[in-house]
């Protein structure tokens, strides 16, 4: 479906959430690779308007409890000032249901916007990271004292490094469009962090990690703060909130907040780490969630990033191989930038190990 198309069908479905109040034209919102997000005026409230991706969340059902489970459980345990900013509001169609099917049979749900909010960003300095990563800190804390029976794992095995390993080699060696030869360097090079990373931080180390309930998406673009004093908010993008360890949430706080170059910047742009912002995120995290980490999740801690950079880096590099079916591009190859970009991220982190390490002390200490 094309954008119009797209934006039409997402003006039609704010209809099913607005409740009599007649939508605007929709604008598309934020930078996501999986859904499709619009933001639409209707009479006087803002709502965010989702199409989900259905290929990827295959139980809409199961993903709208968790959410209401989770937005209801934070807005109970809210206490600060302007509770409705600072928890997501999901809306109910007009039969009661968190989602609506349309015509075609797309799925498409809505929030309340959240107003004067803006995503975080990587260059916003030390104290604002410090921030930003308790934020994300107290989110995994709050939703691990969810009561009741565990959320539904939405997506298996999601940060399961092992089997994004395999899938990988797996893709490399049956390689269906013939793109391996030319993404050679590319594989290799994905291969050799994992040996480097595996050396540092065995998996079977991190498969004996506390078993929590994490967010598995904390980018920084996952916060919004408010546009004017930049304090955090709230934390959206709840999708795979669900069972998984702590490691995951602090290396894509970090894997997203710590490099010199764009997500997708290749082969070419240099990749620094900027130790500020990672001794930054560790302070904020820790700060929120310190009093509750065990030793060995401690010690994961300073190859966090290096481990979701490579992570994203195996399944951006599978995903070109299957003919970027998975990760939305907006031009030709950029999953394989994304996947070389990644890779050399995680070594950057590998290479810079003990002041990674040091900077985790100086915040534990
Ligand atoms: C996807 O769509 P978005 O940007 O929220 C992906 C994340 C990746 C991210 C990489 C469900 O998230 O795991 O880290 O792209 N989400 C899913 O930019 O696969
Ligand atoms: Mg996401």
């Amino acid at each position: 479906m094309g954008e119009p198309d797209l934006r039409a069908a997402a003006e039609h479905a704010a209809r099913a959430f607005a409740g009599g109040d007649a939508p605007e034209e929709p604008h598309p919102l934020g930078e996501g690779l999986i859904h499709r997000t619009y933001a639409v005026r209707c009479g006087d409230r803002d709502l965010v308007v989702q199409r989900l991706n259905t290929t990827i969340f295959r139980n809409p059902e199961a993903l709208t409890e968790n959410l209401l489970r989770v937005t209801e459980h934070l807005a109970r345990r809210e206490t600060r000032n302007q509770p409705d900013r600072r928890s997501l509001r999901p809306l109910r169609a007009r039969d009661g249901a968190g989602i609506h099917r349309d015509g075609s049979g797309d799925v498409w749900r809505a929030f309340l916007r959240i107003r004067d909010a803006e995503p975080a960003r990587a260059d916003a300095g030390p104290a604002a990271l410090a921030d930003a990563a308790a934020a994300f800190g107290d989110y995994a804390r709050w939703v691990s004292e969810l009561s009741g029976p565990p959320l539904h794992t939405i997506l298996p095995g999601f940060h399961d490094f092992a089997r994004r390993r395999a899938d990988f080699e797996e893709r490399v060696a049956r390689d269906p469009l013939g793109r391996a030869p030319h993404a050679a360097e590319a594989i290799s090079g994905a291969r050799r962090a994992c040996e480097d990373l595996e050396r540092s931080l065995p998996e079977s180390s991190v498969v004996e990690l506390p078993n929590r309930v994490a967010h598995h998406d904390c980018k920084l673009a996952n916060l919004l703060v408010d546009a004017a004093s930049r304090e955090p908010l709230c934390v959206i993008d709840l999708d795979t909130t669900m069972a998984g360890t702590w490691l995951s949430d602090f290396g894509e706080l970090v894997r997203s907040s710590t490099a010199s170059a764009p997500e997708d910047a290749g082969a070419d742009a240099p990749i620094e780490i900027d130790l500020a912002a990672f001794a930054a995120l560790a302070t904020g995290w820790l700060q929120a969630t310190g009093s509750q980490m065990v030793e060995a999740e401690r010690r994961a801690l300073p190859l966090a990033g290096a481990r979701l950079a490579l992570m994203n880096g195996l399944r951006f590099l599978t995903d070109h191989l299957d003919g970027d079916v998975y990760f939305r591009q907006s031009r030709t190859n950029q999953n394989l930038d994304r996947g070389l970009a990644q890779t050399r991220l995680a070594r950057a982190h590998l290479a810079r190990f003990a002041e990674l390490r040091e900077c985790v002390e100086r915040a534990l200490s």
